[in-house]
Order: C-alpha cells, then sequence, then structure tokens
C-alpha cells in the first residue's frame, strides 16, 4: 500500500502514528544525532500495540501487573519516547522530547532503565532487550503461578530489528523462550531488509519465520503497516498457547527520500526531505507541534487502563494480608526480615564445625538455608547444576507443568541466561541468581555490564574460579576475569576464603538493591578460616584484618578466596622467623574502598612490607599494594603472569609459584 491508501483507509490511525513519525524527526533534527528511520517504519505497528491492547496506565507507570513494553531495537529511542510523551507520562514532558539526547535529560540516546518512566529496560546492545524479555516473562510466569491470576496476568511485547534477531543471544533467548513455552510473551520483528552497512542480504540469509517455528513459537508475518492487519495478528498472538513472533513487514523512514535505504537508519535531519516527508504524513504543524485533538486522542490512549487499574488493586486487596506483605516486600527489593538470623546461625554453627569444602559448596550450603526463606530466589545454572552448586532441595524446577518451580535449566547459554536474570530483576518481584564457570563470564559478560549499568541486583555465582579448578586445564581456568569483573563499575565482585565469608557474601548480594553481585567460587576444598564467630559481617567492610602481626608489624599480607589460605600459611614462616605479619582478607574490594578512609587507614596503614597474592592476574592490585599508603619499592605480587595449564590444582600452584614459602620470600626480598 501506498501512503496515500494508508492514510485514507484509517485516518484516525494514521494520524496517531504520524504525530510519532513527526515526533521522531523533530527530536532527532534537534539532537542532530539518532535515528529516524526505524521509529518511523514501526510507528502503525506501536499505534495499534498501544492502542488497542497494551495494558497500561500512563499516571501509574509502576504498576505491577501492567504490560511491559521493550523496544530491544533501543537505537529507535525516540519511538518509545514519543510514546509515553504522546499517552501522558508525567514525567516524559515536551521540554524532555526536545531535550533528546542532551546532558541532565531523562532521554538518552539509547533507553535506559531508572531515568524515564515506562523504559522498562536498557537497551541498545542489540539483542539485550529480546533477550531480556524471556526473563519478564518468566517472572510473569512464575508470580502468576506463586500470587494468582487475579494479581498476575500480563503480556510482554517486544519489538527487535534484523539486527537484534541477528546476534547470536537472539538464538539463547529464543530457544529458552520456545522450551519454555512462553505464550504471553509477543515479539514484533521490524522486517525492513536494512541495517546500517546496506541490505540484510549482505550478511544474511536466515528465514526467519521458519527459526523462529523451529524453535517452538507461533510464528505471523504480515505487513507491518496495516492498522488491521497488525491489531488480527496481536489478536491471534494472544490466543497462541506458544511465544509469538509477528513478521512485520515495514519501510525504514517510510515515507522520507531516504525510505527503504540504509540512509534512512540513521539521523534524517536535511531539513527540506524533513518537510516533504511531513507533507506526505499530511503534517501541517511546526516542530515538536502535536495538534491538540491528535494529543488528545493519545491521552485518551494513556488513560485507557486506568478502570483496570483500580480493579486491580480492588482485587489485590481482597489477596490475604501475609501474601500483600510479601509480595510488596519482594517488589520494594527487600530482604526476607529473617535472612540477617538465618545468616548469623549458619556463620556459628560454621565456625564451630569449621568443615573443609570448596566455597562453591559453601554456597550451596548458603542457599539451602536462604532459599526457603526468601521466596523471591529463583536459581539456576547454564548446563552445570550439580558444578555450580546452585539448586537447593526445596526450589522445584520451573517448567510449563510446574510455574512454581524456582530453579531453571537455562541450558548451555550464559549469554542467555544473564540477560533472562537481567529481565527477572527488572520485571520485579523476583531475585535471580545463576551460575556457570568463572571462565565463562566472558560468555555472559555484555549482559552483567547491562547488569550494572541498570543498577539491578543480579547474582551470578561463578565457581571454578582459578587454576586451582586443576586439570581442565587453561581453557576453564579464569586468570584475568576478576580484574575485568573489578574494572566495571557498580559491580561487587566476592571472592569469599571459607564459608563463613561465603555466608557474608550472599547476605550482601541478597540485600543489595542497586548493585549486582559475582561470586567467584572454588572448586578445590578450602579450610574454615573463620572460627571465631562474629555476629558482624565483615565482608560488608571489603577488607579485614583476619589475623594481626604478633610483635612489631613489618608485613601486611593481602589475600582473597583460596589464597587467604596461603597467606595464613606464609604467615606462620614469617612469624616463625619473628616478622611480624598481618592477613588482610579481601573479600570485595568495591566495599573496601567504600569504607572511610580511617577504616582502610587501620586496615593498611602505611609502612610495612605489602604482599598480595591471588591466582589471577597483577592487574589492578597496584591500587592497594603501592596506592593507599603503599610503596611501589615495599610492595609484592604473587600470582599468575599468563594462562594456566593442565595438571592437578596442587601441582598448578607449585609450577606457577603461588605458594606460601614463595609468599614468605617474596616478603622477605623486600624487607
Ligand atoms: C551489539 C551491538 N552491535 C552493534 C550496534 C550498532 N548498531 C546499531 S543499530 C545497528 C543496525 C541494526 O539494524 P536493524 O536492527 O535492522 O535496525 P534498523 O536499520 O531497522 O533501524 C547497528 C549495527 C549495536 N547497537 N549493538
Amino acid at each position: 500500500m501506498d501512503i496515500a491508501t494508508l492514510a485514507s483507509a484509517n485516518p484516525d490511525h494514521w494520524k496517531k502514528a504520524a504525530a510519532i513519525r513527526a515526533l521522531a524527526l523533530d527530536g532527532v533534527a534537534a539532537a542532530n544525532s539518532g535515528h529516524t528511520g526505524m521509529p518511523i517504519g514501526m510507528a502503525d505497528v506501536a499505534t495499534v500495540l498501544f492502542e488497542k491492547h497494551l495494558k497500561f496506565d500512563a499516571k501509574n507507570p509502576d504498576w505491577p501487573d501492567r504490560d511491559r513494553f521493550i523496544l530491544s531495537a533501543g537505537h529507535g529511542s525516540m519511538l518509545v519516547y514519543a510514546l509515553l510523551h504522546l499517552t501522558g507520562y508525567e514525567d516524559m514532558t515536551l521540554e524532555q522530547v526536545k531535550n533528546f539526547r542532551q546532558w541532565g535529560a531523562i532521554t538518552a540516546g539509547h533507553p535506559e532503565f531508572g531515568h524515564a518512566k515506562g523504559v522498562e529496560t536498557t537497551t541498545g546492545p542489540l539483542g539485550q532487550g529480546i533477550a531480556n524479555s524471556v526473563g519478564f516473562a518468566m517472572a510473569e510466569e512464575s508470580l502468576r503461578a506463586h500470587y494468582g491470576k487475579k494479581v498476575i496476568d500480563h503480556h510482554t511485547y517486544v519489538i527487535a530489528g534484523d539486527g537484534c534477531l541477528m546476534e547470536g543471544i537472539s538464538q539463547e533467548a529464543i530457544a529458552l523462550a520456545g522450551r519454555q513455552e512462553l505464550s504471553k510473551l509477543i515479539v514484533f520483528w521490524d522486517n525492513n531488509n536494512i541495517t546500517i552497512d546496506g541490505t540484510v542480504e549482505l550478511s544474511d540469509r536466515t528465514d526467519q519465520v521458519m527459526r523462529f517455528k523451529s524453535a517452538g513459537w507461533h510464528v505471523q508475518d504480515i505487513d507491518g503497516h496495516d492498522a488491521a492487519a497488525i491489531d488480527a495478528a496481536i489478536v491471534a498472538a494472544k490466543k497462541s498457547g506458544k511465544p509469538s513472533m509477528i513478521a512485520c513487514k515495514t519501510h525504514i523512514a517510510l515515507g522520507h527520500a531516504a525510505q527503504d535505504t540504509s540512509k534512512g537508519h540513521g539521523a534524517l535531519t536535511d531539513a527540506a526531505a524533513m518537510a516533504e516527508a511531513k507533507a506526505r504524513y499530511g503534517w501541517t504543524t511546526g516542530p515538536f507541534e502535536v495538534p491538540a485533538d491528535i494529543k488528545s486522542a493519545w491521552e485518551a490512549i494513556g488513560s485507557r487502563g486506568n478502570a483496570d487499574f483500580t480493579a486491580w488493586q480492588e482485587r489485590f486487596a481482597t489477596v490475604s494480608g501475609s501474601k500483600q506483605a510479601e509480595f510488596n516486600r519482594a517488589f520494594a527489593g527487600d530482604a526476607p526480615k529473617k535472612l540477617s538470623a538465618t545468616i548469623k546461625a549458619l556463620k556459628k554453627s560454621i565456625s564451630e564445625k569449621a568443615p573443609s569444602v570448596a566455597t562453591r559448596k559453601s554456597s550451596e550450603m548458603v542457599l539451602a538455608a536462604v532459599n526457603p526463606i526468601c521466596s523471591e530466589t529463583i536459581g539456576g545454572s547454564a548446563d552445570l547444576t550439580g558444578s555450580n552448586n546452585t539448586k537447593t532441595a526445596d526450589l522445584g524446577v520451573f517448567d510449563t507443568d510446574n510455574r512454581k518451580g524456582r530453579y531453571v535449566y537455562y541450558g548451555i547459554r550464559e549469554h542467555g541466561m544473564a540477560a533472562a536474570m537481567n529481565g527477572m530483576a527488572l520485571h520485579g518481584g523476583i531475585r535471580p541468581y545463576g551460575g556457570t564457570f568463572m571462565c565463562f563470564t566472558d560468555y555472559a559478560r555484555p549482559s552483567m555490564r547491562l547488569s550494572a549499568l541498570m543498577g539491578i541486583p543480579v547474582t551470578y555465582v561463578m565457581t571454578h574460579d582459578s587454576i586451582g579448578l586443576g586439570e581442565d586445564g587453561p581453557t576453564h581456568q579464569p586468570v584475568e576475569h576478576l580484574a575485568m569483573l573489578r574494572a566495571t563499575p557498580n559491580m561487587h565482585v566476592f571472592r569469599p576464603c571459607d564459608t563463613v565469608e561465603t555466608a557474608e557474601a550472599w547476605e550482601l548480594a541478597l540485600s543489595s538493591k542497586e548493585t549486582p553481585a559475582t561470586l567467584s567460587l572454588t572448586r578445590q576444598n578450602l579450610p574454615t578460616l573463620r572460627t571465631e564467630h562474629k555476629t558482624k559481617n565483615l565482608t560488608s567492610q571489603g577488607a579485614y584484618v583476619l589475623a594481626d602481626a604478633e610483635g612489631k608489624r613489618q608485613v601486611i599480607l593481602m589475600a582473597t578466596g583460596s589464597e587467604v589460605e596461603i597467606a595464613m600459611a606464609a604467615r606462620d614462616i614469617l612469624q616463625a622467623e619473628g616478622i611480624g605479619t598481618r592477613v588482610v582478607s579481601m573479600p570485595c574490594w568495591e566495599l573496601f574502598a567504600a569504607q572511610e578512609e580511617s577504616y582502610r587507614k587501620r586496615v593498611l596503614p602505611g609502612g610495612p612490607v605489602r604482599v598480595a597474592v591471588e591466582a589471577g592476574v597483577q592487574f589492578g592490585w597496584d591500587q592497594w599494594l603501592s596506592g593507599e599508603r603503599g610503596k611501589a619499592a615495599k610492595a609484592g605480587f604473587v600470582g599468575m603472569e599468563g594462562f594456566g595449564a593442565s595438571a592437578p590444582a596442587e601441582v598448578l600452584y607449585e609450577k606457577f609459584g603461588i605458594t606460601a614459602l614463595a609468599v614468605a620470600d617474596k616478603a622477605k626480598s623486600l624487607l
């Protein structure tokens, strides 16, 4: 259909969609950057979705049972900003739209969670949104099973582009959604055949319809500018018992001189071409001017869900008081009241029994105690359940016939798992954790970065955290991963040295509201070093004195995780020679850096020789060795200088020189 036919076929629809198109043109032109073509191309789909289907109330954007709308093709951010402004979200003023991409505005270059209401997740790294949506849909299924349909019963809608579907993460997401039969997940594919370099055929010949079908999806193929077809497709998608993909054949930058070209993907700022496009849309008002009748038609869409919202509040009020409290607590992200006492009791019994266990096992012991009191946890692993020790007896398996199950078999999909966990955390009411080998942090990394950027409390259970895993060899032995994670802003990296520190790290992870956590855990057994019970969570300070110097303090040994044991043995050697040696356990650098200077100074006073020991690369350690009152000439590091090797762990520690003797020698050489 040409534009004239489209406009005359359904003038009311056309005008509303034209408002999105005009705002996208104006916003991008004012910023002199951004992406105009995608919002123009998907304006019809978005208009039908918002007008006829999306359950939302612009005045109550945090309504827990709203439908979620995810713009996976985040470069088209003006689409969502236009929709939020038009439908009357209070924070999305015209000023904000005019300040698209400017300092201090909530209209960031790509949609960012936490900036504007109605932006459900941060997108822009292609593929992340569609992969988050799987977590959103799983959260909905889980919460519906737990609280009942009258409290939770909504859809997750996604707009994904060619780029999202080309990214590898989309395959992980699509396969997981298909397997889990997430029937309330509906994805619109913006099938415009254009990417930045040209047409899709330059690099891809996938039959997307077949691809989704083969993964167990319900698929439809429609003209993405035909309002009636869009509406009918959404109706059919909702009826299907499978996740749904609607392939929407669209024209990028419809009606603009750059239509159907890769030029149409980017910023269309040429004034004459903009004027021509607006004329084709029948848009006669000036920049950022939406005629009152069109704006009020959109605002009516924005308040369409208000009656539903009120009815939901009434239904929620009929739920038992304890369920309401649990729901409100889980959505607020507050830890259960019993968490602290549970952790303390576990610490006490561990300190008494002093078991020798791997910290991955310690983690399982903690989870066995906390999962029964935290109904909001959903655990999982990327096919390493028995190795990551992430599954506890009480959880049950989340599956098509058991939505109450709280353990997810993610399959060998680290990236998809991390993105799904982001989606669950963003949905609210769920606190996800999931495991893989520490080395495969690399495979999950783009989504881990987004957990940190968005400030959402996802917990990554990364086991087999060093050469200590032994025979599997250097492909599986992380050496640079701690440095990489510590370099990531707003990520708490915990490397606990025993079960007590592991319990403390979990307490912090489960209490966090705005910071994700990575737990770096061992495969090999470690002794309990914290044998004297302290109710205080020492890990919350990031680093603390585990054993102080006897006599004059000449050496400070710093270590994390499995190497704290080595530092303690080195201390024995040094003390036996009359060299007063303090051991500082540093389970979380980020929390230590956040302590007051006076505390840090007490733990790491200037003067003594400092030696750090960690079975990873030195990168980052200078912050504590020569920084923080240290001196380069009096500081040394014992750790890895390159990749590991295949051999039993004890042999590797010996061969790579990470031993108590080496640490003691290093300290003495610096005295
Ligand atoms: C992971 C990732 N790689 C690359 C980019 C840069 N990028 C932004 S949009 C885009 C092309 C996307 O094409 P498509 O999804 O078809 O969007 P359309 O051209 O339809 O707007 C690319 C490569 C990105 N945002 N994320």
